[in-house]
C-alpha cells in the first residue's frame, strides 16, 4: 500500500464505515457497514469484561469544581475540555465540561458508595462518547475530538498490591481482546513524561499501521491512592480503621475499529476477523434461468444450516455479474465466499474462497460442512493474527548508535535502545533524534553490561523509539 492514509480515508468511505463529512471537525457519522463492524467489537469486549466487571452509565457533563479537584489531572486535560456554559440563554452557575473522560465523573460517587471492606474490590465499565479538544491534526477514528466508542474502567481494592494485580489482569484482557482481533502490540511502560495525568504509572499498547507509525492502541493507569486523597474515598478495613482506596483505570477507543481496517485490509479492500465482521460468509449463487429457483432454494437452505450453528450468513441474489459480487465481497472483507451454481449442485460441492489469502479450494456439500466452515474461520483468525504479529516482530530492531535511529525510523522501523532511565536523557534522545519515546519494554538485568545510547552510563532498560500518531 503506498499512500496509507490515502487508503484509509477511501476504504472508510468505498466500505461504508464512516462519513467524514460531519461539518465538526474531528467528528464523523457511523455508517450501517462499519456500526455493524463497532457492534460486533463492542460485543466481543463486553463479553471479556462481563466475566468480573459490571457496567455502568455516567452522565456526560460533569460540573467544573469536580473537574477542576485533582490538580495535575485537570492540568493534563485543561487545553482539551469542551464547556457547556449556557442553558438556553440563561449562563449557568456552574460550567459544565463535555467528559474528556471519566474520572471526575466517577469517583465523586465512589466516595459515596464505598463504605467498608466487603464492598471492595470494585471493577465498573462503561462505554461512551467522550470529548476531547484535540489540537494536533484530527484523522477519522485514530484522532477525533468525538471519541464514540470509549471503553473505560474503573476499579478499587484495598490494598496497592491487589490494584497493581489488577493492572496486570487488565493488560492481560486487552491482550485477549487483540488476539481475538489479530491486532499485533507491543507493550511500554510510558515514561513518567508521558503518564495519564494523575497515574503513579501507565501501561500502553502501541501497534503499527502500514505508514510505519505506531498507535497507541490502549492504556492501563496505577492511580494509585492520588484520586482517593483527592475525591475523599475511603472504606473501614476489618481493624474498622479508615484507609484510602488503590485504584485503576483502563482504556480503549476508535483506534481498535482503525487498527483492525488498517492492519489488515489491502488494496481490494477490508479484510474482517471474523469476530467482528458482520457475515462470515456470502453465498453467491450463480444463477441461470432455468436453473435459477433450484439454485437459490438451496442457498437458502444452506443459509438456515449455517445460521442455526451460529454462523452469519448473507446470499448475494442481486441480478448483476458473479465477477462483481466477487469485487464487492472482497471489499466489505467478509471472511468466506462460497459460489454455488448448477453444476455444484449436480456434483455435490462448492468452492470455498478465503478473503485473508484469496485461496479457493472445493468442499463437499454434506452434513460436514458446517464443522469444515467452523475450521476455516477459525483458521483465519490465527492465520490473520500471525501475519499480523510477524509484520510487527520484523519491524522491531536494537540499534547501539543514536545517529542511527532516524534511518531506521524513516524505513518503518521500532527502534529498541538502551537507556539508563533518566528523564534528561530521556528527553534529549527525543530531542536529537526528532521522535517519541513510547516507553520502557523490558527491565535490564542488574549484571547488564548495556550501556545508555545517550549518556554511556549504565543502562537500566530497554526502550522503544518510534515514529508515532
Ligand atoms: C484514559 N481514563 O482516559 P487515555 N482519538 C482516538 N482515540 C484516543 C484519543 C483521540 N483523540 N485520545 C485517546 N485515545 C483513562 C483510561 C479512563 C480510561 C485512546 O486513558 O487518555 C488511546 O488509545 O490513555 C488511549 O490509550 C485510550 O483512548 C484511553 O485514553
Amino acid at each position: 500500500m503506498e499512500n496509507f492514509s490515502e487508503w484509509f480515508h477511501d476504504i472508510l468511505d468505498k466500505g461504508n464505515i464512516i462519513d467524514s463529512r460531519y461539518p465538526i471537525k474531528g467528528m464523523s457519522v457511523w455508517l450501517p457497514y462499519g456500526f455493524q463492524i463497532r457492534r460486533y467489537t463492542l460485543e466481543l469486549l463486553k463479553e471479556l469484561f462481563d466475566r468480573d466487571h459490571e457496567e455502568v452509565l455516567f452522565p456526560l457533563l460533569v460540573p467544573e469544581d469536580e473537574l477542576a479537584k485533582e490538580g495535575i489531572h485537570v492540568k493534563g486535560f485543561e487545553e482539551e475540555v469542551y464547556w457547556v456554559t449556557k442553558g438556553g440563554n440563561k449562563e449557568l452557575n456552574k460550567k459544565l465540561a463535555l467528559r474528556p473522560t471519566s474520572e471526575t465523573a466517577i469517583y465523586p460517587m465512589f466516595s459515596l458508595w464505598i463504605r467498608s471492606h466487603i464492598d471492595l474490590p470494585l471493577k465498573y465499565y462503561q462505554i461512551v462518547n467522550t470529548f476531547r479538544y484535540e489540537t494536533k491534526h484530527t484523522r477519522p477514528l485514530i484522532r477525533v475530538r468525538e471519541i464514540s466508542t470509549f471503553k473505560e474502567a474503573h476499579t478499587a481494592h484495598a490494598t496497592k498490591e491487589e490494584c497493581k494485580k489488577q493492572v496486570e489482569k487488565a493488560v492481560e484482557l486487552y491482550k485477549e481482546f487483540f488476539d481475538y482481533l489479530g491486532i499485533p502490540y507491543i507493550l511500554s511502560k510510558r515514561p513518567e513524561w508521558d503518564k495519564f495525568p494523575g497515574a503513579d504509572y501507565t501501561m500502553a499498547f502501541d501497534t503499527l499501521l502500514p505508514d510505519g507509525k505506531t498507535l497507541q492502541i490502549g492504556t492501563v493507569h496505577n492511580l494509585d491512592q492520588t484520586f482517593a486523597k483527592t475525591f475523599d474515598i475511603t472504606f473501614e478495613n476489618e481493624n474498622g480503621e479508615h484507609e484510602y482506596i488503590y485504584q485503576s483505570c483502563y482504556g480503549l477507543s476508535d483506534r481498535i475499529i482503525a487498527s483492525i481496517i488498517g492492519i489488515h485490509g489491502n488494496e481490494k479492500g477490508l479484510v474482517l476477523p471474523p469476530v467482528v465482521s458482520p457475515k462470515h460468509v456470502t453465498i453467491i449463487p450463480i444463477l441461470f434461468k432455468d436453473t435459477r429457483e433450484k439454485v437459490l432454494e438451496r442457498c437458502e437452505s444452506i443459509k438456515k444450516e449455517l445460521e442455526s450453528a451460529g454462523i452469519r450468513v448473507d446470499i448475494d441474489d442481486r441480478d448483476i455479474r458473479p465477477g462483481k459480487k466477487f469485487y464487492d465481497w472482497e471489499l466489505k472483507g467478509t471472511p468466506l465466499r462460497l459460489e454455488i451454481g448448477p453444476k455444484d449442485l449436480e456434483n455435490n460441492k462448492t468452492f470455498i474462497t478465503r478473503r485473508d489469502n484469496l485461496e479457493k479450494n472445493e468442499y463437499p456439500l454434506d452434513d460436514n460442512l458446517i464443522e469444515n466452515i467452523k475450521e476455516i474461520i477459525s483458521q483465519i483468525t490465527k492465520d490473520m493474527s500471525s501475519k499480523a504479529f510477524k509484520d510487527l516482530k520484523d519491524a522491531i530492531v536494537y540499534c547501539e548508535n543514536i545517529e542511527k535511529i532516524p534511518e531506521l525510523i524513516k524505513n518503518k522501523k521500532i527502534v529498541v535502545f538502551s537507556w539508563d532511565g533518566k528523564n534528561s536523557s530521556g528527553e534529549a534522545i527525543e530531542e536529537e533524534t526528532g521522535y517519541d519515546i513510547l516507553g520502557i519494554h523490558k527491565e535490564l538485568d542488574e549484571n547488564s553490561n548495556d550501556k545508555c545510547i545517550y549518556s554511556g552510563e549504565k543502562a537500566k532498560y530497554l526502550a522503544l523509539i518510534a515514529k508515532t500518531y
